[in-house]
């Protein structure tokens, strides 16, 4: 692979998979561009001193941590059944799944003590052997890198340990959720051996800065509302504000404007107190991004 030797910091993504338009659409709000539907493997962005590698998810920790690529974007899942020398930088919140023991009907599984002695189906051999070993379990592990949810139908294992998201493919497959053992989402990975030179730092610096914005936004909602201004005290305690609330005078001077930064899903909590409060026009609007 021929990649440019320039001071651009590089960023390893999934290719071809759940993670990659995530992974573009999160640059796109960093106000970073990138072409991803060409077939070339590495990436200039257009407007940020980044290179993107496109490459199998299962690659990516190794190379993260020998320095192929600077930094990289990866499930957690990957991260921990590789091994490989990384350290998480930050949590994407997208991307999540459990990764969960399943069983047929006819396989008893009520406890986690059930588990002993089964054989157990997974793509995630070092994942489910941390967990027997924590829970003083043993079991046999079948190592499979693809439809694990068929493993019991084949005779080839009792029950299987893979990853759910909707619970849509155990079900087709007549498979029982059981024992969630790992929580996953897709993380920013840098090398825990190779530090970077002070240009990289810098940039990967900024990047996180803006990553960190755009993750507070998901995270916030933009409130707007009339409140009468007897009530306004009394508004003002009851929205838990990011930052404190903006009042603008309204042309009817019983009345003021009031607009606050609040958590998301927070409106339904306060929504009737604020109503009590005489408030009206209760708008809530999403944040692209917030820089705190
Ligand atoms: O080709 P490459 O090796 O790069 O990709 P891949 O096929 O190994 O990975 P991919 O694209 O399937 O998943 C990439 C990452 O997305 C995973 O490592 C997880 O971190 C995350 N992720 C999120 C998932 C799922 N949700 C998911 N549902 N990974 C896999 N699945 C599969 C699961 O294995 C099972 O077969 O989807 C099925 C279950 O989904 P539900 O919705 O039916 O429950
Ligand atoms: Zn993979």
């Amino acid at each position: 692979m021929n990649i440019a030797k320039n001071g651009n910091l590089k960023l390893a993504i999934q290719k071809k998979g759940r993670l990659t338009e995530k992974s573009i659409e999160l640059l796109k709000l960093c106000g970073i561009d990138v072409d991803h539907y060409s077939e070339r493997l590495v990436v200039p962005a257009e407007n940020f001193p980044l290179e993107v590698l496109f490459l199998r998810d299962d690659d990516i920790p190794e190379y993260v941590q020998d320095g192929v690529a600077d930094i990289g974007i990866v499930g957690e899942n990957v991260v921990v059944s590789k091994n490989a020398k990384t350290t998480v930088v930050e949590k994407l919140g997208f991307g999540k799944c459990t990764l969960m023991m399943a069983a047929p009907d006819y396989v008893h599984l009520k406890t986690i003590q059930d588990i002993d002695g089964k054989v157990i189906a997974t793509t995630y051999p070092r994942i489910v052997q941390d967990f027997l070993d924590k829970n003083n379990l043993k079991a046999k592990l079948i190592e499979l890198s693809g439809s694990v949810e068929i493993a019991p139908a084949l005779g080839v294992a009792d029950i299987i340990c893979d990853i759910v998201s909707t619970g849509n493919t155990l079900m087709m497959n007549k498979l029982k959720k059981s024992f969630p053992i790992f929580d996953s989402q897709a993380v920013l990975i840098s090398s825990a051996s190779n530090e970077l030179k002070k240009e990289k730092a810098k940039i990967l610096q900024d990047l996180q800065s803006r990553i960190r914005s755009v993750l507070l936004a998901r995270r916030s909602k933009y409130l707007m509302m009339n409140v009468p201004i007897g009530s306004l005290e009394k508004v003002k305690k009851a929205i838990p504000s990011l930052s404190s609330p903006t009042v603008v005078p309204l042309a009817d001077q019983h009345y003021v404007a009031v607009h606050a930064v609040i958590p998301s899903n927070y409106l339904w909590k306060i929504a009737d107190s604020l109503k009590e409060l005489g408030a009206t026009g209760i708008l809530l609007l999403p944040i692209e991004n917030l820089i705190p």
